[in-house]
């Protein structure tokens, strides 16, 4: 392919957000050793903005052709809009990492976590932000790998978007539906997971049951929506960096 890494902002994949974790070191200047392009993180050993695990789950299976080591463009593409659209080479989010966990549902593995790279890399960044804390994030439906059409989803279609669990007073790692349990929701932990994301990723809107209420910045405030059928998750779009 002859898109330049530098053309697509390769060093500003995570748009250069602190990830609130982790060192960041220098690359080797001179000699021989592994194409670098951007800086090295702790997470991201050969510094494409892509990391180790997401490399290694998509190049080992032979999802995308990524490697360690080398210097790889994001390959993923949004095509079209989330309600009519597909994915092309769409990435395959690992399904658990530092401070994240991925939960099925009824879908099989590997079928239901797909994105573009920026929305595998918000999730992956979101968790290390609150590795330190107890509260884990807990991200279900994605994309299908070439996207389209998602039952029962009217969108999540070309890999802009990912619903999440509300965050549980108890913390456990199940589901909270509020419409059964409203005393089991956490508003401020849930607050700290949104203001997390809007840390880490390049939000467009998140989409909440009329019910939460969480306490973020203005400028934050007016871009989480309540929204029917959003009682037992929440939702979020990020905005298409290559539209
Ligand atoms: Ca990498
Ligand atoms: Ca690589
Ligand atoms: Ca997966
Ligand atoms: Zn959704």
């Amino acid at each position: 392919m002859g898109l330049t890494l530098a053309a697509i902002g390769c060093g500003d994949f995570l748009n250069g957000a602190d990830d609130g974790g982790g060192s960041t070191l220098e690359p080797d200047a001179g000699g021989p050793g592994p194409a670098v392009c951007g800086p090295v993180r702790a997470w991201d050993s050969d510094g494409d903005g892509l990391s180790d695990r997401v490399e290694d789950n998509n190049g080992s299976n032979g999802y995308v052709d990524l490697r360690t080591g080398r210097c790889d463009e994001d390959p993923s593409m949004a095509e079209g809009s989330p309600n009519a659209g597909s994915l092309t080479f769409g990435l395959n989010l690992p399904d658990r990492n530092t401070g994240y966990e991925h939960f099925y549902g009824t879908d099989s593995i590997d079928s239901d976590d797909w994105g573009i790279g920026a929305l595998v890399g918000c999730v992956e960044a979101t968790g290390r932000r609150l590795a330190s804390t107890d509260i884990l994030v807990q991200v279900g439906d994605m994309s299908l790998r070439r996207g389209g059409t998602f039952p029962p989803h009217v969108a999540h279609q070309n890999g802009l978007e990912a619903d999440f669990r509300y965050v549980r007073t108890d913390r456990a790692a199940i589901p909270l539906d509020l419409r059964i349990e409203p005393e089991a929701f956490d508003p401020e932990a849930t607050g700290q997971l949104l203001d997390a994301m809007f840390d880490e990723c390049d939000i467009d809107f998140i989409l909440v049951d009329e019910s939460v209420e969480v306490d973020l910045s203005p400028g934050r405030q007016t871009r989480v929506v309540p929204s029917d059928g959003h009682a037992n998750h929440f939702h979020l779009r990020i905005r298409n960096p290559r539209p």
